[in-house]
């Protein structure tokens, strides 16, 4: 998977994904990372790259053009471009699609993607509407900028390439495949605090385990994220419904 990043800020996505398991996968060569400074693609002597609005209101807007040639300077060596396609372009903002499981899933697929970071009040919208494929938020807040909300998406993406993670570190229960929360976790010592480990978590029998676990997941599932319960209940019901 080959990630690149056009921002106002490449030093802090760099720094900020080198570290940990993607940055082992970066220098494993699993995964790519290409960040892309947009003012170098300013049109002129002072390397500005934003203006006032048309129409007036406060902040100020990053025109056009400088986006533009720096998403050309990808997207025209890109493996896409070389198939005769658009490659996929994601633009990090607070109006996209609310990013899920599904979707990370859905864009790991890809062999390269490409993501816009806006600043100040935003992004002219026509060079948007000529290159943007996506649009992605991360959350219902608002950040000073795209560029977390894009590491955080590379982050979750990385995990679905493959050698990215070991095989331990995939084999884990994934919280949220089944629209679950995972398990309370233990380890060492049995008592802390004067807090004992649940005892079935000691008795060895792997099927007991799994059916506490399993009731534990549940259980959080309803108290913290009773949003999710009703994703399941659909599944659960048309899992239990007799068909004829
Ligand atoms: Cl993707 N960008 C910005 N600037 N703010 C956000 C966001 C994205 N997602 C939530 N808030």
């Amino acid at each position: 998977m080959n990630f690149h990043v056009l921002t106002l800020f490449p030093d802090m996505v760099r720094q900020g994904l080198d570290t940990s398991i993607i940055g082992r996968a970066m220098k494993e060569k699993h995964i790519s990372l290409e960040t892309v400074n947009i003012r170098d693609f300013s049109d002129n002597k002072h390397n500005r790259v934003d203006d006032y609005p048309y129409g007036g209101g406060a902040g100020m807007v990053m025109q056009a053009e400088p986006v533009y040639r720096a998403y050309c300077s990808v997207a025209g060596k890109s493996l896409a471009a070389e198939k005769g396609r658009k490659p996929r372009c994601i633009y990090l903002t607070p109006q996209g699609k609310v990013f899920n499981q599904t979707m990370v899933e859905d864009f790991a697929q890809e062999e390269e993607l490409i993501f816009l970071c806006g600043h100040y009040e935003g992004i002219d919208e026509r060079v948007l509407e000529e290159i943007v494929t996506d649009y992605v938020s991360i959350g219902d807040y608002v950040l000073t900028g795209g560029e977390l909300a894009s590491m955080v998406m590379i982050d979750a993406i990385s995990r679905f390439v493959p050698g990215v993670l070991s095989n331990e570190e995939s084999a884990q229960f994934e919280s949220m495949q089944d629209n679950l929360l995972e398990y309370p976790h233990f380890t060492r010592p049995e008592t802390w605090h004067d807090k004992k480990v649940p005892k079935v978590l000691l008795t060895g029998d792997h099927n007991k385990i799994e059916a506490w676990r399993w009731e534990q997941s549940l259980r959080r599932t309803k108290e913290r994220r009773p949003d999710l319960m009703e994703k399941n209940k659909t599944l659960t019901v048309a899992y239990f419904s007799p068909t004829e």
